[in-house]
Formats: structure tokens, sequence, C-alpha cells
């Protein structure tokens, strides 16, 4: 037996050393090489390629430890890779291989929402499409998220019609789902072994326990987004009263196939990428990912913007929400131009919980909450470092932190907690306080006042400075201040709206800040949307059954707006690409809200493109935009050299013979055929930028098309030629190039605008972002 002395020394030496050798502690790595060569990933193709692959891990993985020579995840119908458990050392030596193009360690994505928002309406934008109800679509929606829940009403297949014969997916089982899971709604699910990440998520050591088992979500993620893109109409849906009407998915005709490659602590990058193979081999149109890391990664890092890439290749269109980091710039992730990156806006519609004083005083404060107080004001009302613990800092108390409260003072009163940037969530404070058995919450939050936290059966209402340092003044003017927290109501035909969301990530993109992201904006802020029925405790009122709907925030929750939208388009449009859909609903974004006046930030602020993109979806505009641009699979590869990836690469990721253009640099980026424009640079001093544009006439043939320019002060801004004429032109494609030039007395820093085409009927809007230096 090892004597104590023995284990301290051992304990030492292990800490002495590890340092080093963590690196050579295996690890997950994504191992990707590019293009795959036979397109369906057939049989025997296959097994030649993971006996290469395993090959080459025998010939770097040392013999006494060849239980690593495994793919945990293969990858082979639009891209060769696999993933493996490798050290520092031995992936360093891998992606010196020829045919690899990019190692890098298995990254961990998180899911586009938090669980302290909660939620939605989705009837925004998509309400006109009533029209359209009867058009029975065969365009297929992928998800990949936290599964699905089958049973949902959202997924009734009642009056569906048969299945495509050219879907060539599966429905797998689990114990607690079968085939019968599976209908003409949702034509497919799969599952994938996904690691539980929350027992050590920062530690190398991350492979820990696997959930395994079937599609059915657990956590609800996955079931409000997919119903958000293909759920079907129901009505009467709400959530406990609130937020009652029309359920309904931007395109409630579409099959939906659904991928659970995430649990609610996130997803792997190495099964998203499998996800994301898989789906494009079993023929689905669209892909929806409500998921993203926490920060852009470099490109050939970047498990979604690799899948996403060859997706596009295939004819797939990948629709992906931008990250809920904002109002920071250079937060917006998913950002490769061949994505579509989705921002959130506010709906028309708000909850609200009222604040009653001792003094009379009443507020609106925000809220979801069921509160069972009493509608007297009647509880005993303090701010949170009256109630602070002993020893406690008082900036701490009134943060609520853990700890920082004295329970015997807490009991029995509403508390009042303030947020101090950086300080820990709305949902933790709610949690200290309820511990410590308040009756009720107020938190002063000027950032988060605007989106509605789900606080389920506790008494909560959040409001912002002013009204916060109203309610701090009453508790000092008086000896034994009281309020009540009311249940909360719903406030319709909010005005202004939409507002651009205060989470939601804000460009520039950290790649390039020559692609302008991110691209649009939808409906993000307390959607409802079907959810699954066992949330855990503490949501559901008392005496009332889980609801099957569901209120949540998040650009999670605005991606599937879009992927439903693009949906609704490729049902009318069968042939048009994805670019050709993509550019259609950006080129018709509006850019004004429901009081006729310019979009807004939540700082009331007029809103520009590094937060929105080109401004809300208007899906039924989108159907015909009369023009079009359309972005190829050259221009993205042109993407690639001018970002700074060699030929040689390019060629393995292609899996064409394609030659970087002479003089490939950063600049060029700003002149591949998006349907928006941004320049990182400008410098005043240095002449004209000229951008350049190739335009697709999808109306009219002989439609006769005029510029007009909206330049902001300190831009010259010139389109040439001023008037494209189709019906005297050769082809239905078109050129324009664009000149921007700042003032010299132009102020440095982005400046924004639009160049619109025009014929009377369609207007083409396309906006810009250029950055003066
Ligand atoms: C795969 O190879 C085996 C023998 O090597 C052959 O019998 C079989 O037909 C092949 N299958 C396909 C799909 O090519
Ligand atoms: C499996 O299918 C049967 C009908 O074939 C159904 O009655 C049963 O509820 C299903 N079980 C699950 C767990 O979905
Ligand atoms: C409100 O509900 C809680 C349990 O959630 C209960 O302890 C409390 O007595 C209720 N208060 C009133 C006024 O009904
Ligand atoms: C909490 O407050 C009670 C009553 O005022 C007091 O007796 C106790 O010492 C306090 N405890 C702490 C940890 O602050
Ligand atoms: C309340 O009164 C205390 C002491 O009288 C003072 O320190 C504090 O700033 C006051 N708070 C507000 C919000 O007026
Ligand atoms: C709103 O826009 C203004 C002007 O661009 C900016 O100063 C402010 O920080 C923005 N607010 C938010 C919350 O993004
Ligand atoms: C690439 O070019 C070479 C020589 O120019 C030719 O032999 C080869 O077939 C081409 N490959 C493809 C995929 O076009
Ligand atoms: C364009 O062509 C259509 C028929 O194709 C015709 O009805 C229309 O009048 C023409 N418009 C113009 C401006 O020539
Ligand atoms: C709007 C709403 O649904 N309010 C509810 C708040 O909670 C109380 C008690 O649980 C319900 O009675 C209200 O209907």
């Amino acid at each position: 037996m090892a004597s104590l002395h023995q284990l301290c020394m051992l304990y030492l030496f292990c800490l002495l050393i590890s340092p080093i050798a963590s690196n050579q502690i295996p690890q997950p790595y994504v191992i990707y090489m590019g293009s795959s060569i036979n397109g369906n990933g057939g049989g025997n193709a296959t097994v030649a390629e993971s006996a290469a692959h395993l090959q080459l891990l025998s010939s770097i993985i040392p013999s006494q430890e060849s239980e690593r020579v495994s793919l945990l995840n293969f990858y082979s119908h639009a891209f060769k890779g696999f993933s493996a458990m490798l050290t520092e050392n031995e992936a360093a030596s891998l992606s010196g291989y020829d045919e690899v193009v990019s190692v890098f360690p298995d990254p961990i994505l998180q899911l586009h929402t938090t669980r302290s928002w909660d939620f939605l309406d989705s009837e925004s934008g998509i309400r006109s499409s009533l029209k359209y109800q009867h058009i029975t679509s065969d365009v297929i929606i992928g998800v990949i998220d936290t599964g699905i829940w089958p049973e949902s009403p959202s997924f009734n297949d009642d009056g569906i019609g048969e299945i495509p014969s050219r879907w060539k997916g599966i429905c797998m089982e689990g114990p607690d789902f079968n085939k019968s899971s599976c209908n003409r709604k949702i034509i497919g699910a799969r599952y994938y072994n996904i690691q539980d990440f929350s027992i050590q998520p920062n530690s190398d050591l991350k492979k820990t326990r696997h959930i395994t088992g079937s599609p059915r979500d657990f956590n609800g993620h996955g079931t409000h987004t997919t119903s958000i893109a293909a759920g079907i109409t129901v009505p009467n849906a709400n959530y406990y009263g609130l937020a009652k009407g029309i359920a309904r998915g931007g395109s409630p005709s579409t099959r939906i196939a659904s991928y659970k490659a995430c649990s609610k602590d996130g997803c792997s990058g190495s099964v998203i990428l499998k996800a994301i193979d898989d789906a494009i081999k079993d023929g689905v149109d669209i892909i929806s990912i409500s998921i993203g890391m926490n920060y852009q990664s470099d490109l050939l890092h970047d498990t979604i913007a690799i899948g996403a890439f060859h997706a596009e290749q295939m004819g797939v269109m990948v629709v992906c929400s931008g990250g809920n980091d904002g109002p920071s710039p250079f937060t917006v992730v998913n950002s490769a131009p061949w994505m579509f990156t989705v921002a959130a806006s506010t709906i028309d519609r708000d909850f609200k919980s009222t604040i009653v004083l001792g003094n009379g005083k009443i507020f609106q404060g925000s809220g979801i909450n069921f509160s069972n107080l009493t509608s007297s004001k009647t509880y005993p009302l303090a701010f949170a470092e009256e109630v602070a613990s002993d020893f406690a800092p008082l900036s701490d108390a009134r943060n609520c932190y853990p700890g920082s409260l004295n329970s015997t003072k807490v009991a029995g009163k509403i508390i009042v907690c303030t947020y101090t940037e950086g300080a820990i969530p709305r949902s933790i404070k709610k949690l200290v306080v309820e511990g410590d058995k308040a009756e009720g919450l107020i938190l002063i939050d000027e950032a988060e006042k605007d989106l509605p936290f789900n606080s389920g059966i506790f008494p909560f209402s959040e409001v912002g400075n002013i009204v916060g340092s109203q309610i701090l003044n009453y508790i000092n003017s008086t000896k034994n201040p009281t309020a009540t927290i009311l249940p909360t109501t719903e406030i319709r035909k909010c005005r202004p709206a939409p507002v651009v969301a205060y989470f939601s990530s804000r460009g520039p993109g950290w790649l390039t800040q020559n692609i302008l992201k991110p691209d649009i904006m939808a409906p993000g802020v307390a959607i409802l949307a079907a959810t699954i029925p066992n949330k855990e405790d503490g949501s559901v009122p008392i005496g009332k059954a889980p609801s099957l709907f569901d209120l949540s925030s998040g650009t999670s929750m605005a991606c599937p707006h879009v992927s439903g939208a693009a949906a609704f388009i490729k049902s009318v449009h069968h042939r048009w690409s994805s670019s050709m859909i993509k550019s259609a609903l950006m080129t018709t974004g509006v850019v004004s809200n429901n009081i006729g006046r310019p979009l807004t930030n939540s700082s009331n602020q007029i809103a520009n493109p590094l937060e929105m993109g080109v401004g809300e979806i208007n899906p039924i505009k989108a159907l015909n935009p009369g023009l079009v641009f359309e972005t190829t699979l050259k221009d993205y590869l042109n993407f690639f050299c001018y970002y700074g990836i060699s030929q040689k690469m390019i060629r393995l990721i292609s899996k064409t013979n394609f030659s970087c253009p002479k003089d490939s640099n950063q600049d060029l980026i700003s002149n591949i055929n998006y349907p928006s424009i941004s320049i990182g640079k400008l410098n005043r001093l240095q002449g004209f930028k000229i951008v350049e544009r190739t335009i697709t006439n999808v109306g009219s043939p002989n439609s006769s098309y005029v510029s007009s320019i909206d330049a902001p002060p300190g831009l010259v801004v010139k389109v040439s030629p001023k008037n494209i004429d189709f019906a005297k032109a050769a082809s239905t494609r078109a050129s324009f190039k664009i000149s921007f030039q700042g003032k010299e007395e132009a102020s440095r820093g982005y400046k924004f605008g639009a160049i619109t085409w025009s014929d009377g009927q369609h207007d083409v809007r396309i906006a810009f972002a250029v950055n003066i230096e």
C-alpha cells in the first residue's frame, strides 16, 4: 500500500508534469479532408475510405494505444474526414498530410437561446401567406438541434401528402421513439452519440458521459425551433393563457427531418458535421441550425462553416442564428458568406407584470410570471443591500449573489435586486431570493428590461433605471415600504416594433469586414411555439397541466423564421438556388417599423446594418423580388483565395481545378456577388473604390430598372450604368458598378446606405456598409 508520503509525492509529481503532459492527453479532434469524390457515399467506396482513415490513424498512434485507432464520426457523403481521439502531437503530424485540409480540437457549440429568457409568437411576418396554404410542399427542412417531441400538435400530418419519393432519410428508433413517431410531416429523425459537457466544461478532459438512445427532445429547444420553421397551424395555442392565438410555422406544409445532435449543454462540432453530412445525403433542401460557438473561429476550424460550404455546393441552403452576444460589435458568428446569418428582433407583443407600491404608484415591469400574490400592496418591500448577510459585500447583495443575503431578513418580502455588468444572470438571482423564501423579485436591469423573463410561478417584474430609482426612492422615503406584483398581462400592438433585440450579436464579422453580417433580421423575442410537456419543476402554474407551447427568446428563434420563409419561397419557386432565395429575402428586407419610422435598436436609436443586416424579413415580398444576385461556387472559391487559403487547399476542398485569380487580396472580397455590400476599409485619400455586381432578372423579361442612391453624409456613391433595360439586353443578366469615395471632411467609422433598383413594381434594395479610415 502506498504511504501517505508516497501519495503526496505522486500528487506533486503529477502537478509538476501536468502542464506538459496535458498536451499529450488524447482529446477529440476533427480531421477535415475536403470534398468527397462520390457524392452519395456508395457502399464500397465508403468502406475503402474508412479503411484508409484507420490506416492513417494507425500510422501515427502508438501500437500500445491501438484502441484509439477508431473513427468517432466518419464523413463521406458531401465531404471527407473523421473525428478521433488524438494527442496534440499526433494532430500536428496529421495536419501535414497531403490529403488533409485541417485538423482542430473538436469545438463545443451552444444553443442560441438561454433558458433564462423565455418565449415567443410565430405569426409574425407570415400571416398573409395564408393564401398560399393550399400549396402542398415537398420542401424538406433539416433541423439540427436537441431533437423533436413528435406528439406535439404542431407536427400532426393530417391532410399532408405522401412523402416525396426523392427522400432518402430514415426514422431511427429508440425506447421512446418508434417508426410511428415519424409521419408525413416528420419524415426523418436521427440521433447521435451526444456528449454531456456539463460535468467539466472547460477541461481538457471534456470527454464525459454519453447520452444515447432516441431522437426525442428532452430539452424543448429543438421542438421549439422546428415548429417555428415548419409547424402546422394550431389554433388556440397559448402559454398558460398568454400569447393566445394561432401558432403557425413559417411554412406549414414543409416536411421536417430532425437531427438530434445536441443536449441542453451544447453540441460538439464533430457531431454537427456528421448531422450536416447525413442531412445532405438524406436529401433535405434547407438546413436550419440555431447553434454556434461563442466566438467566430477561423474558417477551416469552424465545423458549421465547413459543413455549410459543402451543403451549398450540393444545392442545400444553410440558415444559422448569428448568436446572442450583442450588443458589442464583432460578436456575430456563423458568418461565412455561404451561410444565411440571422439577427433577432422583437415583435409587436410584450408581456408586463404590474408593480403596485404602498404609496399607490403603479409601474409596468416586464416579465412572464404566474404570480399568486394578492392585488393589495401588502408585502414588505426591501432593497437587497438592506437584507444583506452580515459579512457580504453590499455590491454582492445588491446583485443578489448566492450567499449574499440573510434569509431570515429576506423571507416574506419582495426583494429589489440590481444588475451590474458581468454579474450573475437573472435566472440565478431568482433562485437566490426564491430559495430564501422571498415573496417576489423586482429586478432593475436597463439592458434586459424589454426581454421578458419567464420566472415560472415566482412573482417577478423587471424595470429599467428610471423606474428603478423611483422604487428605491420610495423604499428610502418610508419606514415600512410595501408592494405587490400582479400576474403577467399581454400587451398587443406594441410600438415601435420590430426593434433589434438587445442580445442579438452584432457585426462586423470577425472573418472579414468585406461581407456584411448579420444578413437579415427575424422575430426572436418572446416567441410562442411548441415545446416538450415535461419541463423542469417551477415553471408549471399550480393546478395546471404542462403547456404544449412555450415562449422563448434568442437568435435561435429568429433563425427558423428565416428557414421557414426560405422553404415557403422554394415551394413556389422550385428551381431557385439557395443564393437566389437568400437574395430575394435580402433585397426585400423591411427597414421601417409599425409607426412608419426607420427601425431602431433597444436604445431607441436608428438601427444600422451591422445590427440588423438588411432589415426584417418579408417573405411575401420576397416571392416576387424582380431581380436576384446569384452567388456562385466560383464566388465562394474566389472568397477562399481572397481570404488567404492556398490554391492547393481550395482544390482539395472543392474537388475542382480551380485557379486563384492573380493578386488575390482581402479587399477583393467586397466584389463577390453578394446581395449586400461591405467595404471594411475605405481610405479617404485613395480615390474611388469600385465594387461590381451582377443581377439576374426573375421578373418580366422586358422590365426596365432605374437606380437610386441613398448615401450617408461623408460618402459619394455612384452607380453605373444608372439604368438597365432588360428588353434591350441580350440576356437575363446584367452587371453594374458602384463606386464609393470618402469625402475629405468625412468622419472615420462605418457609414450606411442603400442602392435601390426600381422598375415601378419592384424595389430591389442593396444595403451597404462602408468603413471610412
Ligand atoms: C462491394 O464489393 C463486393 C466485393 O468486393 C461486391 O460483391 C459488391 O457487389 C460491392 N458492392 C457495391 C455496392 O459495389
Ligand atoms: C410505438 O408504436 C405503437 C403503435 O405501433 C404505439 O402504440 C406506441 O405508443 C409507440 N410507442 C412509443 C414509445 O412511441
Ligand atoms: C402562493 O403559492 C405558494 C406556493 O407556490 C404558496 O406557498 C403561497 O401560500 C401562495 N400564496 C398565496 C397568497 O396564495
Ligand atoms: C441574519 O439576521 C438575523 C436577524 O437579524 C441575525 O440574527 C443573524 O445573525 C443574521 N445572519 C447572518 C449570517 O447575517
Ligand atoms: C437611501 O438612503 C441611504 C441612506 O440614507 C443612501 O445612502 C442611499 O443612497 C439612498 N438610496 C437612494 C436610492 O436614494
Ligand atoms: C443603438 O445605436 C446607437 C447609435 O448607433 C448606439 O450608440 C447604441 O449603442 C445602440 N444601442 C444598442 C443597445 O445597441
Ligand atoms: C484538371 O486538370 C487536369 C489537367 O489540366 C486534367 O487532366 C484533369 O482532368 C482536370 N480535373 C478536373 C476535375 O477537371
Ligand atoms: C412586357 O411584356 C409583356 C408581355 O410579355 C407586356 O404585357 C407588357 O406590356 C410589356 N411591358 C413593356 C413595358 O413593354
Ligand atoms: C396572464 C396569466 O395567465 N396570469 C396568470 C398568472 O398566474 C395566476 C395564478 O397562477 C393565474 O391565475 C393567472 O391566470
